[in-house]
């Protein structure tokens, strides 16, 4: 069996997807402290693994593997088997999609979102790009909802490698102190994967 490494601490929404994939996988690893208030990541031995300076960066066997969404989809091809890793490259290539887009569509918002309620004072807040930031997260959620209605995960009948990042963030979404019109697809598929042992041991957190 390999030795895995996880670098990255444990309240960074890019280190929980690695680390409830873990879990999902049942594997065995060593985490080691990095990044926030932990530093270490401009340090010249972490940037030979992670030239970016982020974490979370996986050593497999030694060799580093950096992105997280990457390291997702390495860890559920390398250690998954089917439903998690789909058998089907089409429904694969979609679980990556929804990574890929929660990355890039939905997260940017929300971490706006996070950035302004929850880690700015009050008094310094930019509330008009709130209120832009939350008009297009709901616009992408509209979209997610159509998507969820006609399938129970982003996959298919079953949990995969494309439900976890989208969950993470969801969680986020799910916490902010804003307004949420009712999404009935996202929230009976958000009700299904908050009561995985993995979501409820890493990605259940309060905003910070
Ligand atoms: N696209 C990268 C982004 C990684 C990233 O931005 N990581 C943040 C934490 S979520 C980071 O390392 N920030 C610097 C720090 O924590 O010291 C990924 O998905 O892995």
């Amino acid at each position: 069996m390999s030795k895995l490494r996880l670098w990255g601490q444990p309240r960074s929404i890019n280190v929980v997807k690695v680390l409830w994939t873990l879990d999902e996988l049942g594997l065995d690893y060593e985490r080691v402290d990095a990044g926030g208030k932990f530093g270490r990541v401009n340090e010249a031995d972490y940037l030979t693994l992670n030239p970016n300076g982020l974490v979370p960066t996986l050593e497999d066997d030694g060799v580093p593997l950096w992105e997280s969404n990457a390291i997702v989809r390495y860890l559920a091809a390398k250690y998954g088997s089917a439903p998690f890793l789909p058998a089907d490259l089409a429904r694969r290539a979609r679980a990556d999609g929804w990574n890929e887009w929660t990355s890039l569509t939905l997260w940017p918002q929300v971490q706006k979102i996070q950035v302004q309620l929850i880690r700015t004072p009050e008094a310094q807040r930019d509330l008009a790009q709130v209120a832009d930031a939350h008009e297009k997260a709901l616009a992408a959620l509209h979209i997610l909802d159509r998507e969820l209605a006609k399938r129970p995960y982003v996959a298919g009948d079953e949990l995969s490698f494309g439900d976890l990042p989208l969950a993470a963030t969801a969680q986020r979404w799910f916490n902010l102190p804003i307004e949420r019109p009712i999404l009935k697809a996202v929230e009976a598929w958000y009700q299904k994967v908050k009561e995985r042992p993995g979501f409820k041991r890493w990605a259940d957190l309060p905003l910070a």
